[in-house]
């Protein structure tokens, strides 16, 4: 469990109540399902809002993920606030009711649901960051795309940044690219938008991360522009500084590599608060931080969505 304290965030039992109310509530609206496994056996919970939710209509989709980084939880609960929101104000909120009718709104909560029981095992923190397969694959580096290509992940299990053995050895980040890969639809990749949360530094990062070339390979430079203009939106609204992720360092195997090298998806990883911190502290802001500084992100997920209608660049 959290430490006596923090008992506003929620264990991934938790998680798994509050997702199923919301799809009991709003089953309307919200479907919950799984991607798949992880390691351990846990669900990697899916959940879906949109109007007439159990079919697959002509809507733009996007995708929400959160908690890659076992130790990162304030992203699990930003994940858990955009399905509240998306399911408990439709219908009141203009903005939120348009949303969830022309768009097809996936949310995967945890993706790392085995790293995060083990950070909060016993009551303590433990400042873990991988999955729990062997000595832990960071599950931010064993994305597909140019896979360990460029120094920016480790071969050695014990690192931090242990790549894996393989591209998508985890089955946590197997189960999301299959995910993925299946909302390609009469050859098109129906998923437009996407954000990956994680903590800390109060950022807003787009593609690549392996090179530190503004324009890589499979990008126009119009589409170079569009990532960093719609990430630039998005950081003058919820105050994070704008940047391409490999300028605050490079990274191979990171999820929005992937997601744009082989889907074309406009893709961004957001670094929730703090923007600074000492030692590990800036992982585990108290739970009082959980309201304000995922209301903070609203808008710049509302422009997310709006960008994932606009025709491709
Ligand atoms: O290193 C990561 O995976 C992310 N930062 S974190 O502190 N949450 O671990 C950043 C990934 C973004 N990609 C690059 N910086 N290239
Ligand atoms: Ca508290
Ligand atoms: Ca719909
Ligand atoms: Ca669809
Ligand atoms: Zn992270």
């Amino acid at each position: 469990d959290f430490p006596a304290g923090d008992e506003g965030y929620h264990t991934y039992a938790e998680v798994t109540a509050e997702l199923r109310q919301a799809a009991q509530d709003h089953g309307d609206v919200t479907a919950l399902s799984s991607v798949g496994e992880s390691f351990e056996g846990r669900a990697l919970h899916l959940v879906k809002i949109s109007d007439h939710v159990e079919r697959d209509e002509a809507e733009p989709e996007v995708l929400f993920t959160c908690n890659q980084h076992a130790r990162e939880h304030l992203t699990t609960e930003m994940c858990l606030h955009i399905v509240q929101r998306f399911t408990d104000s439709y219908g009141h909120d203009p903005v939120v009711t348009q949303f969830v009718d022309s768009r097809e709104i996936y949310v995967i909560p945890t993706v790392n649901p085995d790293g995060a029981e083990y950070d909060i095992a016993g009551g303590r923190y433990q400042g873990w960051r991988k999955n729990r397969q062997g000595e832990g694959t960071d599950l931010n580096r064993n994305w597909g795309h140019r896979w360990g290509c460029c120094g920016g992940s480790s071969g050695h299990e014990g690192s931090e940044t242990y790549r894996g053995t393989a591209a998508f050895s985890a089955p946590e980040t197997k189960a999301v690219a299959d995910f993925v890969d299946s909302r390609v639809v009469g050859g098109t990749q129906q998923i437009t938008g996407h954000i990956d949360f994680h903590s800390y530094s109060e950022l807003v990062l787009w593609p690549y991360g392996h090179t530190t070339d503004d324009v890589g390979e499979g990008m126009t430079p119009d589409q170079a522009q569009r990532l960093r203009s719609v990430g630039e939106e998005m950081a003058a609204a919820n105050g994070y500084t704008p940047q391409q992720s490999s300028d605050l360092y490079v990274t191979d195997g990171d999820i929005n590599d992937w997601m744009w090298g082989r889907h074309r998806i406009l893709s961004f990883t957001f670094e929730m608060y703090p923007a600074d911190g000492p030692g590990l502290d800036g992982f585990y802001p108290p739970d009082e931080q959980i309201r304000p500084q995922t209301e903070r992100n609203d808008a710049a997920v509302d422009i997310l969505l709006r960008e994932a209608g606009a025709d491709r660049a």
